[in-house]
């Protein structure tokens, strides 16, 4: 197991929550100092709510504005401070020299994992990305299903497998995810049956993170009755009139539900 994986687990015993923070506050674009703000506002709700979450995503609408070298760094600094794993949500796509770039720049930048998207394939796509996590100690997340309608189209289309098999596309992920490595795999929260199903198929070695709950209709109980290991939420935090209480309810809500299924 990787940093990432030890990081991850070591916060689950301490804080007992399960839920990842999605950091994606918007920034005022063209309000004076906005980037300051932008960063000001963000490490104020990690710092209210660090207590009720194992993790931190944060993706392209902070990244850009912050940078990674740059106003990004406190933020990560913040997060390690407070003991999370951080995760960079950048959904890797791309050809072999890049992302081996895109990946080391994460991991110096002090990332403990990257989320990559299979449709790239092994061979001169992701196989360079595993082997720097690999070299760095750190984890790669594969997008298997994701939770907006029209992930039918490409992770629920059906497909011929290797072994002539017709099967759906996120079925052959799963199976992507366990042969090469992965430390978790993506699955929204909006679809409960692929949770189990992909569950099925990777076992519970790998942890499944399931976005999507709430504000696009996943509902808690029927993802992690399904086999989702940790929720990733945004809005419903970040949004709210009171972070704090709102992470402490997810928190709270998920633990029921994983003590009433045990
Ligand atoms: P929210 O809880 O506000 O809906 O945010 C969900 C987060 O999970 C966002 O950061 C989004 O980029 C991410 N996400 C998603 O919503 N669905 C996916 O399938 C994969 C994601 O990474």
């Amino acid at each position: 197991m990787s940093i990432f994986g030890d990081k991850l687990e070591k916060c689950v015993r301490e804080k007992g929550s399960r839920v990842v923070l999605a950091l994606d506050l918007s920034p005022q674009v063209g309000e004076k100092d906005f980037r300051r703000k932008l960063l000001v506002r963000s490490r104020r709700i990690l710092g209210e709510v660090e207590e009720h979450i194992v993790g931190v995503k944060m993706n392209f609408q902070l990244l850009l504005p912050l940078g990674l070298f740059d106003y990004l760094r406190f933020l990560v600094e913040d997060a390690s401070s407070y003991g999370l794993p951080v995760i960079m949500d950048c959904k890797l796509n791309d050809v072999e020299h890049t992302n081996e770039w895109a990946s080391r720049y994460f991991f110096e930048a002090g990332f403990d994992a990257l989320i990559a998207n299979p449709f790239v394939g092994w061979k001169g796509g992701l196989d360079v990305v595993f082997n720097v996590a690999r070299d760095y100690g750190r984890g790669v997340i594969l997008l298997v299903y994701m939770s907006h309608p029209g992930a039918v189209e490409g992770y629920g289309q059906k497909i011929v497998n290797d072994r002539g098999e017709t099967c759906f596309q996120y079925e052959v992920f799963a199976e992507k995810a366990k042969s090469w490595g992965a430390e978790g795999v993506v699955v929204g929260a909006t679809q409960p049956k692929i949770i189990e199903r992909v569950s099925g198929i990777i076992g519970r070695k790998i942890p499944i993170f399931s976005p999507g709950i709430g504000i696009q209709g996943g509902v808690i109980s029927e993802a992690f009755q399904a086999g989702t290991t940790y929720a990733i939420v945004g809005r419903s935090i970040y949004q709210s009139q009171d972070p704090e209480h709102a992470a402490r309810e997810i928190k709270e809500k998920i633990n029921e539900v994983i003590e009433r299924g045990e």
